[in-house]
């Protein structure tokens, strides 16, 4: 029996529970999330980076039959993953320096348990194979060749995740070859998504193709645990998107994580985060983040280094697509 499983039903016996997931394998020693939700004074609400209007329904139909959250952050990214016209994310995301396109993502959930994929070529739905990592492997990351092995072992198709836009624009792109980064592509980028359920427990997830034309092999920020993604149940959880590196630099999820602990809102999190990562970066303005924060009671933030980054909130009030304050105006 793999590790994670027999934890799960050893755990599970002794417990003599129904499956909750609170059982860790991220190591974290959580404490039940019984124990520790203030669940029934929380609504479900479903947040995501970017104006991703369907994946943030997606995820709304979920929480609102009682899914969870866990179910609702996966269902909700892939419907992302899927459109071949999100040229960020998933099937038809821009490729590499090569031209391979090289898919990032990850996973987590409200007992810390999380899995993660990083340079998955051929998968259309890298975040399910994330999960699939958290659920039944006693890894948290795959890379690689060894993710797209684990992938079809699971029962994936293989794809060909290059478009003919993106084979199109690819071929432009070596009559240069000059790599940069555009701010605010096509208004959205990678998509970072965090829910809370109506037990309140939160989860999220992040799935992305990376930086277009970057170099083969290279992982951003969106798949790595802490700095494209970072869920706490007792505190709130974080997600990032724009130039990876930078994020990394400051491990920003976990970052603003930990400043919603020692009692930042949301909002303010998310603002120190952005200006963490400019104090390493003063007077530089080539590159675009944008933080998207949610705390244990449903009150959201985020903050971004140039205008242009908005998020989309749902909940039982409707959805809104908001934008976000810039450290530069
Ligand atoms: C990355 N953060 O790979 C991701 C992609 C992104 O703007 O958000 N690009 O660095």
């Amino acid at each position: 029996m793999k590790r994670r499983k027999f934890i799960k039903n050893s755990s599970l016996t002794t417990a003599g529970i129904a499956a909750t997931p609170f059982i860790a394998s991220c190591k974290n020693d959580v404490k039940p999330i019984e124990a520790t939700a203030t669940a029934t004074q929380v609504k479900p609400i479903v947040v995501c980076t970017w104006d991703f209007k369907n994946a943030s329904a997606k995820a709304w139909e979920v929480l609102s039959i009682g899914g969870s959250a866990l179910d609702a952050v996966e269902q909700g990214v892939r419907v992302e993953e899927a459109d071949i016209t999100n040229e960020t994310v998933g099937k038809g995301g821009r490729p590499d320096r090569d031209g391979n396109v090289t898919l990032d993502a990850c996973i987590m959930d409200a007992a810390g348990n999380c899995g993660s994929v990083v340079y998955l070529k051929n998968i259309a739905h890298p975040v399910s194979v994330a999960r699939k990592v958290m659920e039944e492997t006693p890894h948290i990351i795959l890379a690689g060749e060894g993710a797209e092995k684990f992938a079809y072992e699971q029962g994936f198709k293989k794809e060909n995740l290059l478009t003919e836009s993106t084979r199109k624009q690819y071929q432009e792109w070596l009559k240069t070859s000059e790599y940069e980064t555009i701010i605010n592509i096509e208004n959205h980028d990678t998509i970072g998504m965090l829910a809370i359920d109506e037990n309140g427990d939160l989860s999220g997830a992040c799935t992305t193709s990376g930086m277009a034309y970057k170099f083969g092999g290279r992982v951003g920020d969106s798949p790595i645990i802490g700095a494209g993604l970072f869920v706490d149940n007792e505190v709130g959880a974080a997600t990032a998107t724009g130039v990876g590196e930078e994020v990394i630099r400051t491990v920003g999820s976990f970052l603003i994580v930990e400043l919603m602990r020692q009692g930042k809102s949301p909002q303010e999190a998310c603002e120190e985060g952005v200006k963490r990562i400019m104090k390493k970066n003063e007077g530089r303005k080539d590159f675009q983040i944008g933080f998207l924060a949610i705390n244990k009671n449903g009150e959201t933030g985020s903050y971004c280094v140039h205008p242009g980054f908005t998020y989309r909130k749902y909940d039982n009030s409707g959805h809104e697509n908001i934008p976000s304050n810039s450290f530069y105006s």
